[in-house]
């Protein structure tokens, strides 16, 4: 230890004295005799002027080379009917920005070559210009108004909800650590009201039961969402702050606890007709490629192979919630709405899947309780709740 500190000191000390005799040399500026001083001389500004340029060139070459290398890595056909709207509200804004900092690189780089440092050249003193002020104020405002206001309609055509709007249906999707669950509203469309309070057994909504509207609404684990039809997404969170984000689809919301967040959005294209879609093959193609090879290394180890990948939409958490964040997500199915009722139709209500569980467990049991204060008093967090008789 103590050797290690007299190292560090030496070390130090080291420092110091270059340090001294950096100002030392400071000192003699200008008194030197050959000119070979610190002080930029011509030379030194014409190379770092031609650099300007060259890294001006280099800014340019990268972003066109980025953009054909990694170009195709964008999202793809929107599969929603507020999606190519979104996705042209992000083009123009791109573009926007592709040609001002084209212009202003250029400017930047442009004046630093040609007003750079010459022998017995002094700066011309310029106080100001009203015309030109004027000018590159207002060329932004009217731009950024434009794109400000052209974004603002956007997003009110987008988040616009007509809740009277026949033929929707409504699901909700909770997040909790680190999955997701999705509830339909059933026939009667409406949601049955929730609370991580009743969360007990089958019932890991926590949906109450108590209510009229809950008994009909059908839980599952996989999205299943018919194509043309408006659907109205509720968000819960059971524990921390969570984002459904739909990238396919343009659909993002924050799940946040201890209230309901909600987006809309009609699916237009069937997850069958998104694989023959050609940007969604040559996806499906490149990673199977990428696959195929680390197959090989696997088998070469003598591991087994890694099935191939097929495409399907999918939801993801957008927000980083823990640990296993990475990894939650649920599997999405759009479909045609038969396919879709025959789905939704097999499967049970809720309902029943509460009363089929309650007479399994504790068949003297009659009708589901309410939440006694015992039960409000459990834990919520944990979701293995069992048993509070
Ligand atoms: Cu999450």
């Amino acid at each position: 230890m103590t050797s290690l500190l007299i190292v560090i000191v030496l070390v130090l000390l080291g420092i110091a004295i270059w340090q001294l005799t950096k100002i030392f040399d400071l000192t003699q500026i200008g008194t030197a005799v050959n000119g070979d001083s610190e002080v930029a001389n011509d030379r030194d500004n014409n190379v770092n002027g031609y650099l300007m340029f060259a890294f001006l060139g280099f800014i340019y070459v990268f972003t066109i080379y980025s953009l054909v290398k990694w170009g195709h890595l964008a999202l793809g056909t929107p599969a929603s009917e507020h999606g190519p709207q979104y996705d042209n509200l992000m083009t123009i804004s791109l573009v926007l920005i592709f040609i001002v900092q084209t212009i202003t690189q250029f400017l930047l780089h442009y004046f630093a070559f040609k007003y750079r440092g010459k022998k017995g050249q002094v700066a011309f003193y310029y106080a100001d210009n009203d015309k030109l002020e004027f000018v590159w104020t207002i060329i932004p405002v009217i731009v950024l108004a434009g794109l400000i206001l052209y974004g603002l309609y956007a997003w009110t055509n987008i988040m616009f909800v007509d809740e009277n709007k026949e033929d929707t249906i409504v699901v909700e999707l909770y997040a909790k650590q680190f999955s997701w669950e999705a509830r339909y509203a059933g026939e009667d469309g409406v949601l049955g009201k929730a609370n991580v309070r009743y969360i007990e057994g089958v019932n890991t909504l926590g949906v109450d039961m108590s209510d009229p509207n809950a008994q009909d609404d059908i839980q599952s684990t996989e999205l299943h969402l018919p194509k043309g039809k408006q659907v109205i997404f509720k968000f819960r969170s059971q524990d921390v702050l969570h984002s459904a984000y739909m990238p396919h689809f343009r659909a993002q919301m924050n799940v946040v606890p201890g209230m309901v967040t909600q987006f809309a959005f009609t699916p237009t294209i069937t997850t069958e007709e998104m694989r023959l879609d050609p940007k969604i093959m040559d996806k499906v193609a490149n990673i199977n490629k990428i696959r195929s090879e680390k197959s090989a290394d696997l088998i070469a180890d003598g591991g087994e192979a890694l099935s191939p990948y097929t495409f399907d939409y999918l939801l993801l958490c957008n927000k980083i919630c823990g640990a296993s964040h990475y990894n939650m997500q649920m599997k999405i199915v759009v479909e045609d709405e038969a396919d879709f009722n025959k789905w939704l139709g097999e499967k049970k209500t809720l309902g029943a899947a509460v009363k089929e569980s309650q007479a399994s467990e504790a068949p003297a049991e009659a009708a589901p309780a309410p939440a006694t204060e015992e039960q409000e008093a459990a834990t919520v967090i944990d979701s293995t709740v069992v048993d509070h008789k």
